[in-house]
């Protein structure tokens, strides 16, 4: 049954890659989930444990499936926040404002958090949400009883899916990369029971992560805390992805440092990507549009920055419950909830090498409503800045002398370093 079709319409509505798997066929190779479930590398998220069956069955998902529709949508804005241009030669971390006692617009310019990019405008999940209900909706007029709309809150393996429905290929850093867009894109699926004729993976890409890198491993020597254990394998136990958006209570001190000015989510082994330097703009639809319509959504999700890329960390201390939700409620950056986000604030101040954040973090310490994993980091980020300022002045701080630095975990250590050669193969 037409597929073109179908995805003429997924492209009409924004998205940047659509294809068809057959449900019957597990992309994922046998032992490679319960491999690394079993060595822990899923932290707290028990969930992927408890559905970790589900991942390769869409028919126990939606009764009557045979077919996934995957979709991606690109969210890559070079106007916005591009990659930089020697992204190597940055600490990371730091946004305007970080490092240094920086001036904007001739003041002390506030400390400031990196967002990941895909955070940065409205919640993907509510606006990939309309697209792929407009999707279901065509494919009922044309007989659909099962058109089931799924986006990331799925136990499905959507990457591997990915794979198998032909929209790319997967990284070492384990994303799907888009020819043309690389991995900015998220994912979404619809499960089905119209018999669409599948789409072939692309070349090489059923041999799994890494297939079409060639010799290059820069994502593996970019990322801060050396998360990506093996080709694909991600420890999200030490990916600041995990550490800023998943993880509740303290983050552990082993990787508080690392954590550097990542406010929410990380881009870096991303950026590292050669497919994703000169990635394409994520289709814009025109401005104007009738606010509603499906194209309207996948507008409203880029616009200039419901948080910006770079949002100012001591806003977030400051903000009681209300505010947050304010501010935040509608993006992803609602997730970790307030406490998470001052959790994260706290680090990027003590990460900031700016002594003058110290009266904040202070002052922060001393508000009554400030939960007690948020105290504990930011007690650690005051140690951190007073030894900053201790060094800066020649003096040794008072109490125990400076910790040494992390040892270097495993594949890391070179995150300024100029890039390894070896290049992957084009897309
Ligand atoms: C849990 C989770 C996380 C965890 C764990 C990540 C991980 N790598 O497992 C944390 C919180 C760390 C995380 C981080 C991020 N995530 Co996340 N995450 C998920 C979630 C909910 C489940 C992932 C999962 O099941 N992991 C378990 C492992 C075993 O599976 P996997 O990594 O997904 O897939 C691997 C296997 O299938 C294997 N594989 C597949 N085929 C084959 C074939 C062979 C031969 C072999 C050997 C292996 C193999 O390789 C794949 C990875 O390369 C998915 C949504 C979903 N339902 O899939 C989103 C998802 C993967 N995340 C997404 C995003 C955007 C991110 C971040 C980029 C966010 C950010 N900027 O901060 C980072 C990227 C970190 C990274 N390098 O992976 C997108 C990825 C889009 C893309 N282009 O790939 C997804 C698909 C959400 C979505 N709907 O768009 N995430
Ligand atoms: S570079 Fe960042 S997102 Fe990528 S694996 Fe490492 S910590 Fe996670
Ligand atoms: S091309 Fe290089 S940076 Fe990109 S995923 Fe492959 S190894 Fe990582």
């Amino acid at each position: 049954m037409d597929t073109q079709k179908l995805c003429a319409l997924a492209r009409g509505l924004g998205l940047v890659a659509c294809g068809v798997a057959d449900a019957s066929a597990c992309p994922e190779p046998a032992g490679v989930r319960s491999s690394w479930l079993a060595a822990g590398m899923h932290g707290e998220m028990a969930y992927l444990e408890r559905n970790a069956a589900l991942a390769c069955r869409p028919g126990a998902l939606a009764p009557g499936a045979i077919r996934v529709v995957s979709v991606a949508a690109g969210y890559y804005h070079p106007w916005i926040d591009p990659v930089p241009a020697r992204w190597w030669q940055r600490d990371g971390t730091a946004g305007p404002g970080a490092g240094g006692d920086a001036q904007e617009h001739g003041r002390i310019a506030p400390v400031r958090g990196r967002v990941a990019r895909y955070a940065q405008g409205r919640d993907y999940h509510r606006v990939l949400g309309t697209a792929l209900r407009q999707m279901a909706r065509w494919m009922q007029e044309q007989g659909a009883r099962v058109a089931r709309p799924w986006v990331d809150a799925t136990p499905l393996a959507e990457r591997a899916w990915a794979v198998q429905a032909g929209l790319g290929w997967l990284g070492r850093h384990g994303n799907l990369i888009v020819p043309g867009y690389g991995s900015w894109v998220v994912l979404g699926e619809i499960l089905t029971d119209l018999p669409l004729d599948p789409t072939p993976p692309a070349p090489r890409a059923a041999a799994g992560p890494g297939s079409r890198c060639g010799r290059c491993r820069r994502c593996l020597e970019a990322c801060p805390t050396g998360a990506i254990v093996a080709p694909g394998r991600v420890d999200a136990r030490r990916c600041i992805a995990y550490l800023t958006i998943e993880k509740r209570g303290s983050i552990p001190e082993e990787w508080r440092s690392a954590v550097g000015g990542h406010l929410f989510g990380c881009d870096v082994c991303q950026e590292a990507c050669p497919f994703n330097w000169r990635a394409q703009p994520a289709p814009q639809a025109e401005p104007g549009l009738a606010a509603g319509s499906s194209q309207g959504a996948i507008w409203q999700w880029h616009p200039r920055a419901l948080t910006g890329p770079h949002p100012a960390v001591v806003s977030i201390l400051n903000q009681d419950q209300e505010a947050f939700r304010r501010r935040f409620w509608g993006t992803p950056l609602a997730r970790p909830g307030l406490a998470g986000l001052q959790r994260n604030a706290a680090l990027v101040l003590g990460n900031s090498g700016r002594p003058a954040a110290l009266g904040e973090v202070v002052a922060t310490l001393r508000s009554p409503q400030v939960d007690e994993a948020v105290k504990e980091s930011l007690r650690w980020a005051a140690a951190q800045l007073r030894r900053g300022s201790a060094a800066e002045s020649g003096r040794h701080p008072p109490g125990p002398a400076p910790a040494a630095p992390p040892a270097a975990a495993p594949g890391t250590g070179r995150r300024n370093s100029a890039p390894s050669a070896g290049s992957p193969s084009r897309n």
